[in-house]
């Protein structure tokens, strides 16, 4: 019979979480197969664990080459690149890695926000030209103050509003469900959030439930004053609309750390100064990534241990199941 402790690595991880699996697993990197559809028919029936990232999950076709698998661990809090209708159905447990990133994303949010209405990017650029000795900065926009809408309030949508109430901001939200234990307003559409607000920061999971939700209409309704921050994921927003808005001018500016085809990022906004470009960082300090990893690990670790996850994401009926 297969050894139950192999792992199945399905792409590169973060280095120490890379190093633990090897210490204490025989595990495998599919990506480092000569012939990755030839070793899964060789050999998928060996795994029933396999470790992941947030940006590669477990495609459909990888999961149906693997009929032993029962847990996918996800070093990562979005896990929208993994069919987790298709886990559930399987029983495949899936894990991921909240709660550790929730401060670095809030702060990279919250840093990309002053970053792009003040322009400080820009700016930076403009005194590296020799620019200023041509005159002065145009003026750019205050932070504080301002009223700032934030599209899904889970863990790190709070974290972002937690920190810009020190700024003085007016804040309320957009999500499926009010929120109770917030002292925000809730609005019940994100059109209707986007034409109140000056900001607005995109919070909320990636994956069909959320695909599209920042249109074309709520980016006009955003309007030629409005900023948009997402630091969620591309899939969220119409990013052909974005890029219209921005280089119409129907758009104030934008800060962008997730894209809809990463790493490509639509060539249009690359010499755009009211667009702050970031290479999906938001939780890429060291402190976070290795407590990420360390999160990751202790999954693994315990679901070998008792079959169990330490932190599980909630399982998903397939779409369409009557309730
Ligand atoms: C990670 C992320 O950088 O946690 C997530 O969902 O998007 C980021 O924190 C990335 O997913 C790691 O692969």
């Amino acid at each position: 019979a297969p050894a139950p402790s192999r792992v199945l690595q399905v792409g590169p991880l973060q280095p120490s979480l890379d190093r633990r699996v090897r210490e204490h697993y025989d595990s495998v990197r599919l990506d480092e197969q000569p012939d990755p559809t030839g070793f899964l028919t060789l050999h998928g029936a060996d795994f029933v664990t396999a470790v992941t990232t947030s940006r590669i999950g477990v495609s459909d076709e990888l999961m149906a080459a693997l009929p032993r698998l029962r847990a996918i661990v996800n070093f990562g809090v979005g896990y929208d690149t993994t069919n987790i209708a298709m886990a559930t159905a399987r029983g495949i447990q899936v894990s991921n890695t909240p709660d550790v990133l929730t401060d670095c994303v809030a702060d990279a949010a919250v840093g990309a926000l002053i970053n792009v209405m003040r322009r400080f990017a820009a700016a930076d650029r403009y005194v590296r030209r020799g620019d200023w000795t041509l005159g002065g900065y145009p003026l750019a926009r205050k932070v504080s103050g301002s009223r700032i809408g934030i599209l899904g309030l889970g863990r790190i949508g709070r974290a972002i509003a937690r920190r810009l109430e020190a700024f003085g901001t007016q804040i309320r939200y957009h999500t499926r469900s009010i929120v109770d234990d917030v002292p925000y307003d809730h609005v019940d559409s994100a059109e209707k959030l986007a034409a109140w607000c000056d900001v607005l920061v995109v919070a909320t999971s990636g994956g069909p439930g959320t695909r599209g939700l920042v249109s074309e209409a709520v980016l006009t309704a955003l309007g030629p004053d409005g900023y948009l921050v997402n630091i969620a994921r591309g899939s969220v927003v119409d990013e052909p609309a974005l890029v219209d808005a921005l280089v119409t001018d129907r758009l104030a500016g934008a800060a962008l750390d997730v894209f809809a085809d990463e790493p490509n990022v639509p060539p249009a906004l690359l010499d755009l100064d009211k667009v702050l470009l970031l290479p999906h960082i938001a939780s890429a300090t060291r402190e976070t990534r290795e407590a990420m990893g360390d999160l990751a690990f202790r999954n693994l670790w315990q679901f070998m241990a008792d079959g169990t996850l330490l932190t599980p994401v909630p399982a998903q009926e397939p779409r369409g199941t009557p309730r």
